[in-house]
């Protein structure tokens, strides 16, 4: 069902990427969708709104915005099955093909499909997407909804800008009316053999099936004839940490007189992941993890993708030496997800389960909910919760980068209720997954040792630390004589559980400098880190180190967060702070 679209020997590919028209649904308007949109300005699909235009109201309303543009369908393609797919619109979308509706998908980061053939004609069909930005106590991110005065607010419960849009690309793709609909690709590794078992969907009828897995000289080196069969690959290269190494399974149909229907081919590192006394294995080779908490965040694009600033991100990491990324704080394009592949860049798979502790705020002065219960008899997110964790594991399942699952970032997992809340999810997200892939649920300062209700059902104790930052702000002294009492409970709780930074940092405006070393100033990004990793360098039970953020990014307006929040180790245009060429030297040498 979640193949990612592909061209081929059988398959068309059309990207719908262009300059769209949108108009915004102002209160008590009505909008038709069988007539044309009014009022509309241009928008850039794919990318946020937001930033694209110079309208304050605009860049900040909440409600519905309308896309609309032309689908035009060449005769060469009207014949086969055609399929809509939009890999992901923030956060609810509702698709209209000449008027009537064929699709709705909650959740802005993960994609969706819809087969069109019985809605369109030859030539012009006209397209629009009502997209909603709106967030509540329901959905995931988590956000706080309010009318005043009849108009409607949300306020994030998250510290990243609520980007709004058609994100990433919206393609038409085609297939024979027999074909594939997707392939899990099972195997089994021990002394360089690897035993394939493909676990392929077909919808249609079809006389014969092959299944090759071809390696990276496109040599083939194994081959059935049935779904049955295991396929045995013989001298592996195994996919590693920066050194990957990518096969292809390709599934091929044919009727009976030998004409190929349909064929896929999806691409597949072999590795294995281990969690053993408090230790991570890849390969069976110890794993420490050097690289950052990111955002997909950039000016002028938002939370759009751009293959170029993905690549360059790449690039940057693997420039600092780093071998891994969270993707916090929910799922990121599946573009960055196959350069990972490609690269060996490891990947901890993050959903969309922010916001969910109901007194966070930011700025803990400006609480918009001092006296709300507690968060788990508050939250309605659980469905939608399930539903996310579905939707990425069934869109990353093959991806080899991917060695462990984030089910949530920093609930209020100390609050009576997480338990229950999180156990089910905890076993669905391993009941889905082929591979059983650890799962993790980075933790919130709140949810001590003592309190914290979750991580007895997470294999990697993931720590979201400020000491020095939000904790004993400025004193780096007391700071990490803070974090050394705090990691040492942890380990003495949970001996056999490898812990690990997922994020820590300081706000540092590029181009300030102290001679005291002061807090934002480049001075102090240094001092915070050098104190922080004195403290890791000690512990051989921590595995790693994910530094909060890779680069500047754009927030909420608040009076913690000028023009943004300002962690990175690059700036929201990637330019290095001096912290980059510190963690340089120490990253080649770790
Ligand atoms: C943590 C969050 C992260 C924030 C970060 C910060 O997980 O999203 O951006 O702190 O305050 O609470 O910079």
């Amino acid at each position: 069902m979640m193949l990612y679209p592909k061209m081929n020997e059988t398959r068309s590919l059309i990207d719908l990427s262009g300059i769209w028209k949108v108009q915004i649904e102002k209160q008590g308007t009505n909008i038709d969708p069988c007539k044309p949109l009014q009022e509309t300005i241009l928008i850039a699909v794919p990318a946020s709104l937001n930033d694209q235009v110079i309208d304050e109201e605009i860049r900040n309303h909440v409600g519905n915005f309308w896309y609309e543009t032309e689908l035009t369908l060449p005769s060469s393609i009207f014949n086969e099955r055609k399929v809509i797919r939009f890999a992901s619109v923030t956060h609810k979308a509702i698709v209209f093909i000449n008027g009537e509706k064929v699709a709705e998908h909650i959740g802005g980061f993960t994609p969706f499909e819809v087969e069109i053939d019985s809605h369109v004609k030859l030539g012009i069909n006209n397209l629009k997407v009502c997209v909603s930005n709106i967030l509540d106590e329901s959905t995931l991110p988590c956000g706080f909804y309010q009318e005043i005065n009849g108009k409607p607010y949300v306020t994030p419960r998250f510290d990243f800008f609520n980007y709004c849009g058609i994100h990433r690309p919206v393609k038409l793709y085609t297939t024979n009316h027999t074909h594939i609909d997707d392939i899990i690709i099972h195997y089994d590794y021990k002394d360089g053999e690897t035993s394939v078992t493909p676990e392929v969907a077909i919808s249609g009828e079809y006389d014969k099936v092959t299944i090759e897995i071809v390696d990276e000289n496109n040599k083939i080196v194994a081959k059935a004839n049935s779904l049955n069969e295991s396929l045995l690959i013989l001298g592996t290269h195994l996919w590693q940490p920066l050194q990957a190494y990518l096969y292809k399974l390709k599934v091929s149909l044919y009727n009976v007189n030998g004409n190929l229907l349909d064929t896929y081919a999806e691409e597949f590192g072999v590795r294995t992941v281990k969690i053993e006394n408090n230790k991570f294995y890849i390969n069976d080779k110890e794993f420490y993890f050097k690289g950052f908490g990111k955002h997909e965040d950039f000016p002028v694009l938002g939370k759009g993708f751009n293959s170029a600033v993905t690549n360059l991100d790449k690039n940057l990491m693997k420039w600092l030496g780093a071998n891994s990324f969270r993707t916090s704080h929910y799922p990121y394009s599946e573009e960055e997800m196959i350069l990972a592949d490609r690269e060996g860049i490891v990947v901890i798979d993050e959903v969309p389960g922010v916001g969910l502790f109901t007194n966070f705020h930011v700025d803990v002065n400006l609480n918009i909910n001092k006296d709300s219960k507690n968060t788990w008899q508050t939250l309605q997110t659980h469905d939608n919760h399930k539903n996310v964790i579905q939707e990425l594991v069934k869109r990353d399942k093959n991806h080899a980068c991917v060695v462990m699952w984030a089910i949530a970032n920093e609930p209020a997992s100390h609050q009576e209720g997480a338990g229950q809340y999180f156990r089910p999810l905890v076993e669905l997200t391993k009941r889905l997954d082929h591979q059983k892939r650890p799962v993790v649920i980075p933790n919130i300062v709140n949810a001590t040792p003592e309190l914290d209700q979750v991580t007895e059902f997470v294999d990697v104790i993931c720590l979201n630390r400020y000491y020095g930052w939000y904790i004993q702000h400025g004193n780096l002294d007391l700071a990490i004589e803070g974090l050394r009492n705090e990691l040492k409970k942890w380990h003495e709780k949970y001996p056999n559980k490898p812990i690990m930074f997922s994020e820590f940092g300081a706000d540092t405006i590029s181009g300030l400098h102290s001679l005291y070393r002061t807090p934002y100033s480049e001075e102090f990004q240094i001092d915070f880190y050098r104190r922080n990793f004195e403290v890791l360098d000690e512990l051989d039970y921590i595995v790693g180190e994910h530094l909060w953020n890779f680069a500047d990014f754009e927030t909420a307006a608040n009076i913690r967060r000028i023009d943004g929040n300002k962690k990175g180790i690059f700036t929201r245009d990637r330019r290095p702070k001096s912290i980059a060429f510190e963690l340089k030297r120490r990253w080649e040498k770790l």
